[in-house]
């Protein structure tokens, strides 16, 4: 249906966007054509090197491995502070917009260059230096975007972990990577609630030896337990420090930052990104795909704990000398009305949200919406699953006044910036779709056995050709590496994502073909929550798998088995959510736990996940074929005991 309801490029994009429709076939042609002549001008064009590079790309995708701009020098805090100071000392580099909405803060590119600076010398102080892993358990305040920069001036590759995260989830990661220096605050804040961040961090720390330092930024002054020699405040320790910090002249190649995400099987993997490639490609794709202009003020709600926050808070927005602006807080606190306020209160130009939070804004009714202005929009977009054509109407109707074209992002930590999007100069919209390929990425969809299928059709998403803000490796473990995203399809990088290519050669994701949940964006192994489940010891096994839900996009729907003799409660059920809280965090907590006294498993003893799909779709009527299980009895017994949602 809405397939066919094609939004053109408007007229306002059309004449002024620096790529039209024409440009981008004639550059995108000459992207895969010539890709090594093409990336070394946009590297030209985008980042400001020390040295130039020996070869712009090598790679053997059958072996994972993959390099851009090699023997090049750069330093990325320079290329997103230093060398805006000449033309925009005094411009705004970072609004900061609490979540009290009586506070905020503006933040110069000068002052930026001051804080990072500082924040160098002081790590630099504690022993920090090129190569070391920094870790950053931060909420949403400029700090965190200061520890990245900082991290990057002294070539420190810095793990930033997510502020929802639980003490274990934090553990795990700071052991993976073998941090020593932990950057953290006392509390953060979110719709008005506190957040206990430097007390999850002592219990992690604790079973962390290596961490030497613990550095506290004073967010709410709570009381906060302390190590002496290892916690030190932040502020009173960045104060007395020079505002000189001497950059590290680091290769193309160095590492950057690694980021956690979750697979679909075993421990979330350290996904590693270098300095050139990663940078050129944030910078370039925010640039392009969100038409930024001189003066414009952006903003990307999420949050510097998941890749989006990387590439669109602070690294792509400050190499292009932009104003990015920070939200501590929710989309729905005070009330709904709160990211329209912003955007008034700001004149924020350019709004780049989650369909999950769209959807809850929808739900909360139009009022909150149309109380505001927004006359100061643009442009819209989104990223992080898939979005209903209906809430892609309702964003461009009600936000933005049929006036902004919807940007519509499909990418993912792995591949580090924007590889299937329109352009707004450029590309005509389809609600529901992330369109085209941009510049240089060659997507193709491969049948089950690894062909290539031609023209319109449905398949596995793979990419043929490497860019530059790849992954480069799974930290400590180039084989999961390979196994992960190279072995599936030999020459190819597989997305684990399904997706559909029209007529118009538009690209349609269709979710996960893998045992990964997409539960409001934030990405979760169904492994890792069944893990959580069955530390319980009245457990005795867990299946869990995604089913549809109205705003999360999937809910986690958990089939627990317990052990014999024991009985299901309530009380019991609260446990395990806690358990998962606990373990992984809020985000894991399961919506629906069914008492399952047996699971559906085939004579070999693997559960069949494609079975407890349906049943907790409720597509009962569609089991498919139950004739490989060991004990089919088990399914009837799964679907007259359905929880109702
Ligand atoms: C950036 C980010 C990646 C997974 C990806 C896919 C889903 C992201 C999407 C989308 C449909 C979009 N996804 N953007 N699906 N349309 N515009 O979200 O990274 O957290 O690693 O998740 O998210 O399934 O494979 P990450």
């Amino acid at each position: 249906m809405s397939e066919h309801h094609i939004h053109p490029v408007p007229d306002s994009f059309k004449a002024h966007a620096a790529i039209d429709a024409e440009r981008y076939r004639a550059m995108y042609q000459r992207s895969v054509e010539d890709p090594d002549g093409f990336w070394a001008e946009q590297a030209d064009a985008f980042l400001t090197w020390d040295k130039k590079w020996d070869k712009v790309c090598e790679s053997d995708l059958r072996k994972g491995e993959v390099a851009w701009f090699k023997g090049g020098k750069l330093n990325v805090s320079v290329n997103c502070v230093d060398r805006h100071l000449e033309q925009r000392a005094d411009q705004v580099a970072i609004i900061w917009e609490g979540d009290d909405p009586s506070e905020d803060q503006m933040i110069t590119y000068r002052e930026l260059h001051t804080e990072v600076s500082r924040l160098g010398n002081l790590l630099r102080e504690r022993g920090v230096k090129k190569g070391d892993r920094v870790c950053i358990y931060m909420p949403m305040i400029p700090e965190a975007t200061y520890a990245m920069l900082a991290c990057a001036r002294l070539g420190a590759i810095h793990s930033v972990v997510f502020g929802g995260f639980s003490p274990d989830a934090l553990k795990d990661r700071i052991l993976d990577a073998d941090c020593q220096v932990l950057i953290t605050a006392d509390e953060g804040v979110r719709g008005g609630k506190h957040i206990p961040l430097k007390n999850n961090a002592d219990k992690a720390m604790n079973a962390c030896p290596g961490v030497h330092t613990c550095l506290v930024v004073k967010r709410t002054g709570a009381d906060v337990g302390w190590k002496e020699g290892r916690d030190i405040w932040y502020e009173q320790e960045v104060e007395r420090q020079s505002d000189h910090c001497e950059p590290e002249s680091m290769d193309a190649e160095d590492p950057l930052f690694i980021l956690y995400t979750s697979g679909s099987t075993g421990k979330p993997k350290g996904v590693l990104h270098t300095s050139g490639g990663y940078l050129l490609q944030s910078a370039m794709t925010h640039k392009y795909v969100f038409d930024h202009q001189e003066g414009d003020v952006y903003w990307c709600t999420a949050d510097v704990g998941w890749v989006t926050g990387h590439s669109y808070i602070v690294y792509g927005p400050l190499a292009n000398g932009a104003t990015t602006l920070m939200f501590e807080g929710v989309p729905t606190y005070p009330d709904a009305s709160r990211c329209w306020q912003v955007v008034d209160k700001h004149m924020v130009n350019t709004f780049y949200t989650a369909p999950t939070a769209i959807r809850a804004l929808m739900g909360a009714g139009d009022k909150w919406v149309t109380q505001t202005s927004r006359q100061s929009l643009k442009l819209l977009g989104t990223v992080g699953e898939p979005i209903n054509p209906e809430a892609w109407e309702w964003y461009y109707r009600v936000v933005g006044e049929s006036r902004c074209p919807i940007m519509d992002t499909w990418w993912q930590t792995e591949t580090g910036a924007h590889m299937l999007t329109p352009l707004p100069g450029a590309t005509d919209l389809k609600p529901g779709s992330a369109t085209l390929p941009f510049f240089g990425v060659q997507p193709v969809l491969l049948d089950n056995e690894g062909h290539e299928i031609e023209g319109a059709g449905s398949g596995n998403l793979a990419i043929k050709a490497p860019w530059p803000s790849q992954i480069r490796t799974v930290y400590g473990d180039h084989q999961r590496c390979i196994d992960t995203y190279y072995s599936a399809y030999p020459g190819y990088y597989f997305t684990g994502d399904g997706a559909r290519r029209d007529e118009d050669g538009y690209y349609w994701i269709t979710g996960r073909v893998d045992d990964v949940l997409n539960v409001s964006g934030h990405r979760m192994g169904t492994a890792e929550v069944e893990s959580a489940l069955v530390l319980h010891p009245k457990v005795s096994e867990a299946a869990v798998v995604g089913y549809p839900h109205d705003i999360k996009g999937q809910g986690i729907y958990a089939y627990v088995t317990l052990m014999g003799g024991e009985e299901p409660s309530d009380a019991l059920r609260k446990e395990l959510i806690d358990l998962c809280v606990q373990e992984i965090g809020a985000i894991a907590k399961p919506d629906i736990i069914q008492w399952a006294p047996g699971l559906p498993k085939t004579r070999s003893g693997k559960i069949m996940r494609r079975i407890l799909r349906k049943i907790a779709a409720n597509e009962l009527d569609n089991l498919g074929d139950t004739s490989t299980l060991a004990d089919p009895a088990v399914v009837d017994d799964l679907i007259d005991n359905r929880a109702n949602q």
